[in-house]
């Protein structure tokens, strides 16, 4: 009987190992110059699945993440400044987010993960957004156009 048990549930380790093995972790860089220029999340763009984490890396200081669109049924995120921060994509849709300190400067990022569900909400949001970006505001027409 013990032996019974035993085996099930190692059949069922068997089975979820491949799952939790796929899950991937992406590391988001925040930096005070970059590719893009200055005030940058690297890479600003990034596709993950569902079920992935997205690590903020504050390799200057000074920043942090706020979360300013997610799918619904998603915790706002506003990570402490100057912290290592890793966040779970558990929903599917667009995730765009930014660093308050440096919002007027465009530091935005976004995040798609599976299909874009929130595009319509994403939209709306993202044109009040744009009043808000005194430099560089194009970075987030680009990051618009990324979306699939
Ligand atoms: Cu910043």
């Amino acid at each position: 009987m013990k032996l019974t048990t035993r085996n099930a549930l190692l059949a069922l380790t068997l089975c979820l190992t491949p799952f939790s093995a796929s899950a991937a972790d992406h590391e988001v860089k925040m930096l005070n110059y970059g590719t893009e220029g200055s005030m940058v999340f690297e890479p600003s763009f990034l596709e993950v699945e569902v079920g992935d984490t997205v690590t903020f890396i504050p390799t200057n200081s000074g920043h942090n993440v706020r979360s300013y669109v997610a799918p619904e049924g998603v915790a706002a995120w506003n990570t402490p400044l100057d912290e290592k921060t890793t966040v779970i994509i558990n929903q599917p849709g667009v995730y765009l987010y930014y660093c308050p300190p440096h919002l007027m400067m465009s530091m935005i990022g976004m995040i798609q993960a599976g299909e874009a569900v929130n595009r319509a909400d994403l939209d709306q949001k993202a044109a009040k957004l744009r009043s808000k970006l005194v430099m560089k505001g194009e970075r987030l027409d680009e990051l618009l156009a990324q979306v699939k």
